[in-house]
C-alpha cells in the first residue's frame, strides 16, 4: 500500500520516524506510507509499532492504508481494546511547521495513542515547502532524541568558518538553501551546501538521506551533487558534516571546514544542538542541569496576568503584550491560556500569538529561548507563535527584571530579546 493512494502527504513517505512516550517509556515507530518489518508488529505487518521497552514487547497500534482528511491521520488495527469495544487506534494530527519537524507523542486514551506533528506539508499553498529536505532527527541506541531542527533555516546558510580565503562555504541543515537573500543570494536554490568562489556561487551538495548516528553523541549530514565544477578535478563534490555533543570541558564552536580536497569537504560542529533533546529543554519555566551546571529559572519574572509586559514594534503598528510562564488577561486576546497577544493598532482586533501550554525553555549554545507556540493561525495555516531570547544583564531595569523588546516578525513568528539579570548564569 502507499501512501499516494490515500492521500497522506508524499513530503511524509520513505522514512520510519520514531516517537517516545518518556514517562510509560514506550518507543513507537511510524511509516505512513510503507509497513514496517513485521518483528516490529508482533508478527503481523503494521504501520505504528509500539515497543513497550520495560516489557520488551512489541504491538502493532495502526495498520495501512491510513485514513487521511483535514490533516489528521487515523489509523486502525482489527486488535480489541480490552475492556471496550472499539479497537487500538493510532491518531496523528499534523499541523503547520516551517520544516518537515518531528511527530510527537501526546498521549494515550482508551487505546488511541495520540501524535502531533508540526510539519510544512500541512500548510496551506505550499507556504514553507522547500526544494528537498531531509528527516534531521535521531533516536540513538539509548532511545534519546537528537533534534536538529532548531538549526534548519527557512531559506539560507549558516557561514562554515574556512582556513581557505579565496572561498566562502554555506551549508543549510537538512534543507536546501533555497531562494534566498544576503550572503547566500546567488546560490543555486536546490544546494544545501554552496561554494562562493571568485564571486562565482556552486552547488557542492543536496540533501539526500536523512540525518544519521554512527557513534554516541555525534550526528552526521551528507550531501551530495552532481554537478562538477572545474575546480574539483573531475570530481563530484560531497560535504559530510558532523555534529558532536560538546563533552565537559570541551567548548562549543561554529560550523568549521576540516577537509576539502578534491571538494570532498569536512565539516566539523561543535554544538549542544546535538546533545539529547531533554537536556537541553524543559517545558516548566526552569531549566536544571546538572551534568552541564545548569540551573535556569524565569519564573521571578513572570507577572500578573491583569498587568502583563508590553512591546511595541518599532513601525508602531502593533503592541504586544506578554508574560512568562504564565497567561496575560488584560482583556485582550481573550482566549485562557494566551501568553503572547498581539494588538493590531488601526483596528480593535487582536492576535494570540502563542501559549505557555506546551511552552519549551530551551539553554544551548549559550542561548536561553522560550518559545510559545500555539497562537491564531495565520493564512499559511501556521500558527502564530513567540520566540522570546533571554540576554543576561546584571544590571537590568525595572530592578533587574527587564523588559521584553520586539525584535522581528518571519511568517507568523515573533521575536522578542529580553535582558534580564535573570539569565545571567
Ligand atoms: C496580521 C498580523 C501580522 C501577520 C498577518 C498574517 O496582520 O498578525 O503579524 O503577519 O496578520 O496575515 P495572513 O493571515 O493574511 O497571512
Amino acid at each position: 500500500v502507499t501512501g499516494q493512494t490515500t492521500g497522506v502527504p508524499s513530503d511524509l513517505c520513505g522514512h520510519t520516524w520514531e516517537a517516545l512516550d518518556d514517562e510509560k517509556n514506550v518507543h513507537y515507530k511510524i511509516n505512513l506510507c510503507e509497513s514496517l518489518p513485521t518483528s516490529d508488529c508482533k508478527g503481523t505487518e503494521c504501520a505504528i509499532s509500539a515497543h513497550d521497552m520495560k516489557e520488551n514487547t512489541f504491538q502493532s497500534v495502526g495498520t495501512l492504508p491510513a485514513q487521511f482528511g483535514d490533516n489528521v491521520l487515523v489509523f486502525n488495527t482489527t486488535e480489541s481494546c480490552p475492556g471496550s469495544e472499539h479497537k487500538i487506534q493510532s491518531v496523528i494530527n499534523l499541523l503547520c511547521g516551517k520544516s518537515l519537524g518531528t511527530p510527537e507523542f501526546i498521549k494515550y486514551d482508551e487505546c488511541v495513542h495520540y501524535f502531533e506533528w508540526r510539519t510544512f506539508p500541512a500548510c496551506k499553498k505550499n507556504k514553507f515547502k522547500p526544494i528537498k529536505e531531509v528527516p534531521c532527527y535521531v533516536f540513538d541506541s539509548d532511545y534519546k532524541k537528537h533534534d536538529l531542527n532548531p538549526l534548519i533555516k527557512t531559506s539560507g546558510g549558516h557561514s562554515v568558518n574556512s582556513w581557505d580565503h579565496g572561498s566562502d562555504l554555506y551549508i543549510n541543515i537538512c534543507r536546501t538553501i533555497g531562494t534566498s537573500v544576503g550572503n547566500t543570494s546567488s546560490c543555486p536554490p536546490k544546494s544545501a551546501a554552496c561554494l562562493i568562489k571568485d564571486g562565482k556561487a556552486y552547488d557542492v551538495g543536496q540533501p539526500k538521506s536523512a540525518l544519521a548516528s554512527y557513534e554516541k553523541d555525534r550526528l552526521v549530514l551528507q550531501y551530495e551533487t552532481d554537478n562538477k565544477p572545474d575546480f574539483c578535478n573531475g570530481h563530484s563534490p560531497t560535504v559530510k558534516i558532523t555534529f558532536s555533543c560538546p563533552s565537559s570541558g570541551i567548548e562549543v564552536t561554529d560550523p568549521k571546514l576540516t577537509a576539502s580536497s578534491n571538494c570532498r569537504y569536512e565539516v566539523e560542529w561543535v554544538t549542544e544542538n546535538a546533545c539529547h533533546t531533554d537536556y537541553l529543554e524543559s517545558d516548566n519555566c526552569t531549566l536544571i542541569s546538572k551534568e552541564r551546571g545548569v540551573l535556569i529559572d524565569l519564573s521571578p519574572l513572570r507577572e500578573k496576568p491583569a498587568s502583563p509586559y508590553h512591546a511595541q514594534d518599532p513601525k508602531g503598528e502593533y503592541m504586544y503584550y506578554l508574560n512568562v510562564c504564565d497567561k496575560i488577561s488584560n482583556g485582550e486576546c481573550l482566549g485562557d491560556s494566551v501568553s503572547s497577544c498581539q494588538k493590531i493598532m488601526s483596528t480593535t482586533l487582536s492576535k494570540s500569538a502563542g501559549s505557555y501550554k506546551n511552552q519549551t525553555l530551551r539553554y544551548s549554545d549559550g542561548d536561553i529561548t522560550l518559545t510559545y507556540p500555539g497562537g491564531e493561525i495565520c493564512s499559511s495555516g501556521f500558527q502564530r507563535m513567540t520566540v522570546i531570547n533571554f540576554i543576561c544583564n546584571e544590571t537590568a531595569v525595572n530592578a533587574g527584571k527587564g523588559v521584553p523588546e520586539f525584535q522581528s516578525e518571519a511568517d507568523c513568528t515573533y521575536f522578542f530579546s529580553w535582558q534580564t539579570k535573570y539569565a545571567c548564569l
